[in-house]
């Protein structure tokens, strides 16, 4: 049976990803393509719980393999729920991270093993992998600079957890990022996330294009 296509947004705090999501998803759907847009953590009742309780802080004092645990436990419910049925029936799905978050968050940058998270994916994801994985790609500290003023222009609550931590470690997450598309170049293309948000989304296009071209057409153009 023909499916739809799974495309991934992945990259550091403040990358961007999010508006480009929601954009891409635009982009798709004036091809006349249906489209879930999604995010992890989160996507399902049980996921978006899942997200609460992570985002609120009080599982990182426990460490990066429960926090990995509870990503791949969100994760199985919204492949299953969701992302699988979605795409059998034909639609495009547009996910904010997936499992290239937990590989560099909680496997480079916690110390997770790469093994046991490849293990975890496996079970909680099966075949259900992504097409197309789109790493937005910034210097970690303008990154966070975005996310704060985000947060002061809404007057928002704090940092969430990962966002707390220091400088080096979302130079890591950088790195893990470049070190993930290098180790699947057939499955990601780096974007470079700076600039205006007009000038990120023409190289995301040009990147989805690239690749799914043939499936858009007309107005999409
Ligand atoms: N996590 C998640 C793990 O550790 N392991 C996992 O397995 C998974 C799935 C999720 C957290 O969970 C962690 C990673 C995360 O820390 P979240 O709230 O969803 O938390 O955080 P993020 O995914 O990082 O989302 P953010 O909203 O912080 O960043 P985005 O989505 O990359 O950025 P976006 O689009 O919201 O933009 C941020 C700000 O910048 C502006 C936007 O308007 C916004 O104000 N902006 C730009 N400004 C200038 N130029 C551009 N080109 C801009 N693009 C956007």
């Amino acid at each position: 049976m023909a499916g739809g296509k799974f495309i991934t947004f992945e990259g550091g705090e403040g990358s961007g990803k999010s508006t480009q999501a929601q954009r891409l998803a635009a982009f798709v759907g004036v091809a006349g393509i249906e489209v879930v847009l999604t995010r992890e953590p989160g996507g399902t009742p049980f996921a978006e719980q899942v997200r609460d309780l992570v985002l609120s802080g009080t599982t990182a004092k426990h460490g990066a393999t429960a926090e990995a645990l509870l990503f791949f436990a969100a994760r199985a419910d919204h492949v299953e729920t969701l992302i699988r049925p979605a795409l059998a029936s034909g639609k495009w799905v547009i996910c904010d991270r997936f499992t290239d978050s937990t590989r560099v968050y909680q496997g480079v940058a916690g110390s997770v093993p790469a093994d046991v998270i490849e293990m975890l994916n496996r079970v909680a994801a099966g075949a259900t992998q992504p097409d197309l994985t789109l790493i937005l790609d910034i210097d970690a500290a303008a990154g966070l600079a975005r996310a704060t003023e985000r947060r002061e222009a809404k007057s928002s609550a704090g940092a969430d957890p990962f966002e707390q931590r220091d400088l080096s470690f979302h130079q890591r997450l950088r790195q893990g990022y470049l070190g993930v598309a290098g180790a699947d170049p057939g499955r990601c293309r780096v974007i470079d996330a700076t600039g205006t948000p007009d000038a990120v989304q023409q190289r995301v296009h040009e990147a989805v294009l690239g690749r799914f071209g043939a499936h858009l057409s007309g107005k999409a153009r």
